[in-house]
Parts: C-alpha cells; sequence; structure tokens
C-alpha cells in the first residue's frame, strides 16, 4: 500500500498531498459546494483511481492512521496452514486465506468463473428452526457455512454447483436484456448432508464507509422502518435484530447482505473464524469442530490475538468514502431527479448524519450520503435465498449503499452487482428488483431512453 510510505503526514498535510496526486483542483472552501458530492462528510476523498475505496480517511489522526495502517497489514495478510511463526492456523476448513483475497481492492468481488475456486463468493446454510440466539439453524456436520477449501490432510466439505437460466426483459423504448439466474446446489459432501438444506449465496461487497454506517443513530434508522407499512406505500422496512457476540445480547444488524451482524467487530471476528478458518477472542471455536473432517481439541489460545482483530475491524472502520462526481453535469443533476421520481430513495434513503461512534471520532458527527435505510426489505421471489437469517426472512435483504458504485469497475475490473454477483450491470441490478420495489422496477422499465440514461449517469457519478 502506498501509503505505509509516509511516515509522519498531518491530516491536512496528506489531503492536500492526496488531492494533488490525483490533479483535483477542488479548493478546500469549495469542497461542499453541490450536496451530496462529499458522500462521507470529512472522511470523503476525492480520488477515482483504483484505489478509491483503499485510502485511509483524510481527517484521522497520527494515532488513528497508525492504526489504519496496522489494520490494513492485517487485512492483507495471507495465512497458511500449521504453527507458522506468523499467519499460521488457516482452516483446517476454509474458504479463502486473506481478507483482501475476497474484498479485492477493498471492493467487491467478481463472481468466480469457477465456482469452486478461491474467490470473494461462499454459501451461507442451515436448516428449518433457529439456533439458541434465534440465528440460523446449523446443518448437522457443516454448520452455517459451507467451507469449499481445506488444509492438507483434511476434507473440504463439500463442493458448489451453479447453472444459469437467461430469460429476457424489455424496457418501454424496445431495448432488450437478458437477466440470467443462478440456481445453486451442493455437490460431493464430505459425510451425509441432511436433503432438506437452505443455501444463501452471498459475494463480497465492499468495505469502505463502515464507521458511518455503524455511528447512524439506531433511532434514526429505527425512524425509517414501517414494518406493517401503515403509511400504505407498499415499502415496509424492517430492522434486523441479531446476536452480538461481542457483548452477548440482541443488536440491532447493521452488517452483512441480510443485516445479520451488529457491527464491523462482529462481522471481521465471524469472517476470520467462518471464511478463513483462523479463531479470535470473540469467535474462539474453530467452525469444523466436533466435525469427522474438522479439529477435534479446543485450543486455549486463539490464532489471532485481540489486537489483530481491533487493528482490521478499525481498519474498514476507517477507509474514506469517495466522492460523488460530476454533480454539476446537467444529465446526473437529471438523473438525481429520476431517482427521486421513481422512488428508489424510498429505500436507497439519501442522508444521514452520524451520531458517536466510540473511539471514532473522526466519522462521528458526519453528514454522509450512503443511499440505505440500513432496513430489510422484501425484494420478490427473484432474488429470494429462501434461507432467514435472525428477523430477516427468505426474500428480505438490507438496502445495499450506492456510494462509489460508479466506481466499481475501476476498483474491482467488473460491474456485477447484487447479493450473489448475478447482475452483470446496474441495469440487470434494477431489473431484478421485485416485491417492494416493484413500483419502482415497472416504472425504470416505462422511462424514455433519455431518462434512462441520465438516471444511469447519476448512479455512475456516485
Ligand atoms: C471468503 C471470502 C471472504 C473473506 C476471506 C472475508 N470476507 Fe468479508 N465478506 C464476505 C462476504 C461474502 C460478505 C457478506 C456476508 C454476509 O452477507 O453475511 C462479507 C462481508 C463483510 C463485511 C460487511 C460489509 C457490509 O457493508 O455489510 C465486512 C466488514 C467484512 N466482510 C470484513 C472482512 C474482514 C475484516 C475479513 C478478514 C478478517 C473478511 N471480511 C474476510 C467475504 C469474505
Ligand atoms: C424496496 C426497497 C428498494 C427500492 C424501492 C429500490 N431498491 Fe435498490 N436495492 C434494494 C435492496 C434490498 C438491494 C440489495 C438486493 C440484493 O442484493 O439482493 C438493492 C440493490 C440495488 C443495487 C445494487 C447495489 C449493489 O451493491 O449490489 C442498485 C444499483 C440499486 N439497488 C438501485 C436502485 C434504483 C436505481 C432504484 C429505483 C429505480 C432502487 N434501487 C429501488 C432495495 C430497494
Ligand atoms: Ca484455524
Ligand atoms: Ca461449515
Ligand atoms: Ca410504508
Amino acid at each position: 500500500m502506498f501509503f505505509r510510505h509516509l511516515t509522519s503526514p498531518r491530516n491536512g498535510l496528506l489531503l492536500l498531498f492526496v488531492l494533488a496526486m490525483f490533479g483535483c483542483t477542488k479548493e478546500d472552501g469549495q469542497l461542499q459546494k453541490i450536496e451530496g458530492e462529499l458522500a462521507g462528510g470529512a472522511t470523503t476523498i476525492y480520488m477515482q483511481s483504483s484505489k478509491a475505496f483503499s485510502t485511509p480517511a483524510p481527517n484521522l489522526s497520527q494515532e488513528g492512521l497508525e492504526k489504519h495502517l496496522d489494520g490494513d497489514v492485517a487485512f492483507e495478510a495471507i495465512f497458511v496452514s500449521g504453527h507458522a511463526p506468523v499467519n499460521g492456523g488457516l482452516g483446517p476448513v476454509f474458504n479463502h486465506n486473506s481478507c483482501a483475497g475476497c474484498h479485492v481492492t477493498d471492493g467487491r468481488a467478481a463472481p468466480p468463473s469457477n465456482i469452486n475456486d478461491m474467490s470473494g463468493f461462499f454459501f451461507k446454510i442451515s436448516v428449518e428452526g433457529e439456533d439458541e440466539h434465534g440465528g440460523p439453524a446449523p446443518v448437522p456436520g457443516f454448520g452455517t457455512q459451507l467451507q469449499h477449501q481445506s488444509i492438507y490432510g483434511y476434507q473440504k466439505e463439500a463442493m458448489l454447483a451453479v447453472t444459469y437460466e437467461e430469460f429476457d426483459e424489455m424496457l418501454a423504448d424496445g431495448t432488450v436484456v437478458t437477466l440470467r439466474k443462478p440456481v445453486y446446489g451442493i455437490e460431493n459432501p464430505y459425510t451425509s448432508m441432511p436433503s432438506e438444506v437452505m443455501i444463501s449465496p452471498r459475494i463480497a461487497m465492499p468495505v469502505f464507509g463502515l464507521g458511518l454506517l455503524e455511528a447512524i443513530p439506531e433511532s434514526d434508522i429505527l425512524a425509517l422502518a414501517d414494518e406493517n407499512d401503515s403509511d400504505d406505500d407498499g415499502i415496509s422496512g424492517k430492522p434486523n435484530y441479531v446476536w452480538d457476540p461481542a457483548n452477548k445480547r440482541i443488536a440491532l444488524g447493521r452488517f452483512g447482505w441480510k443485516a445479520g451482524a451488529p457491527s464491523v467487530l462482529v462481522q471481521s471476528a465471524g469472517a476470520y473464524n467462518e471464511d478463513m478458518g483462523i479463531t479470535n477472542p470473540i469467535r474462539p471455536i474453530e467452525s469444523s469442530y466436533g466435525q469427522s473432517n474438522g479439529e477435534t481439541e479446543l485450543s486455549d489460545s486463539t490464532e489471532i490475538d485481540m489486537k489483530v482483530l481491533e487493528d482490521v475491524t478499525y481498519y474498514s472502520l476507517t477507509l474514506a468514502v469517495p466522492a460523488a462526481r460530476n454533480f454539476d453535469d446537467p444529465t446526473v443533476i437529471k438523473g438525481r431527479k429520476v431517482f427521486e421520481k421513481l422512488n428508489c430513495t424510498a429505500c436507497h434513503t439519501p442522508s444521514f448524519t452520524t451520531g458517536t461512534l466510540e473511539g471514532v471520532p473522526e466519522v462521528s458527527g458526519q453528514i454522509i450520503y450512503p443511499y440505505t435505510d440500513m432496513l430489510l426489505h422484501d425484494m420478490g421471489d427473484g432474488l429470494a435465498d429462501n434461507r432467514p437469517e435472525f428477523k430477516a426472512d427468505g426474500k428480505e435483504w438490507k438496502t445495499r449503499p450506492l456510494w462509489g458504485l460508479g466506481l466499481t469497475n475501476v476498483t474491482s475490473g467488473h460491474t456485477t452487482l447484487l447479493h450473489d454477483g448475478r447482475a452483470r450491470s446496474i441495469t440487470e441490478a434494477i431489473l431484478w428488483h421485485d416485491g417492494e420495489a416493484k413500483d419502482s422496477k415497472d416504472d425504470f422499465k416505462a422511462l424514455s431512453t433519455a431518462d434512462r440514461e441520465a438516471l444511469l449517469e447519476f448512479l455512475n457519478a456516485l
């Protein structure tokens, strides 16, 4: 990483330096010229290169920047099997060997061309019922996530399978868009598997700006909920309530495609444990413990300590948000109005003011433009995984933030979207919207060519 070599830049200097480096001519006083441009408040960075998601918030203190850079090292660390002197303990079963291997350039993973390769894609799994905390019930012998990799001498849990069914959607101006619907399956399980296993396919999403999302006051999120649609606009919005193993209580879910994790700390502890097979103070038991292909002994010490877990957490809490671009362009201005007219804003809430996040003053008290209400919505049968996760049912997903959307190609080299990467473009992603979002989708299909192009320009400016 480039910034690791900067020894002691002061905040202002770092910002100026970054502005100069990427040829941005905006001066400090002009920054907030257009509403919504500073998507991450004072954590915003004017950057449009492949590093747009990978840059520390420019307002970090010197101490904060150092912690962030330690977290960056941890995020990129590649784990190996066995008692290696550094970064040992991978597996025995896992999906990938580093955080950055899935969240490539801190962005979104591409769906793998071979689904059984190591990639940013995996299946969450469960059977009917709930665990002791109201979460998904583990599949006997497999747990709640399917690890399709293993270290030498151990069996992977199973292999993943996918086939695609294609179908066409026609837009009002005659444009035909081909959508691909994935159909998933599990092959060659290491031991017999119950027949009624529910599969939730998930792809790694971007990890920048998360401190801001964690700092949104709970009351502001709950104020947007309308679980029984009492205002009768067809849109409900429901908070998830999930188990918080760090505080041993139920808490508002904020992270993951179904808002199944209450905090970046808990999400990261789960990622180490399930995605990589790395035990840690919050998730100290190997996911394969007790399985015939897995760990047979409980260990007193964990494979990483609390400092590494805290550093990696701080890293995604304090990654800068890229500024929106071209907000003074007439087509983008028009597209923004189309976005409002189509009621996309009913779920993709443009703006919040953050509250206080303990220990991270830099993300506190910021006016931000994430375009998410942090709530669950029924998105219809097409997107349904039919697998509940705490209060989220099999059709519900958390509204994705749209900030940084237009930089997906430059940061990640692809434009695939949605929880399993099935959409190959923004247009396809919108056409998959259904359920509570059906009216918005239908109105999108009915747009004139010019209005549709303006909407896409606006979305690509985020
Ligand atoms: C095997 C691929 C993989 C690895 C390795 C991985 N992740 Fe993830 N990550 C994902 C997927 C898939 C999701 C979505 C999970 C869900 O919906 O519950 C995710 C979600 C997240 C989120 C939530 C983001 C949001 O906006 O809701 C954070 C934070 C995160 N990961 C951090 C990490 C960290 C830190 C590590 C390393 C310790 C890591 N991840 C390792 C695939 C991976
Ligand atoms: C009822 C709530 C709702 C409405 C209305 C809605 N969305 Fe969404 N949107 C979601 C949810 C939930 C997801 C995540 C779905 C998934 O991944 O399966 C999403 C995902 C997206 C994505 C993909 C983002 C990503 O990171 O993968 C885009 C783009 C998007 N919406 C744009 C729009 C636009 C444009 C409109 C208006 C035409 C709109 N949405 C209306 C709830 C909504
Ligand atoms: Ca391990
Ligand atoms: Ca498992
Ligand atoms: Ca409503």
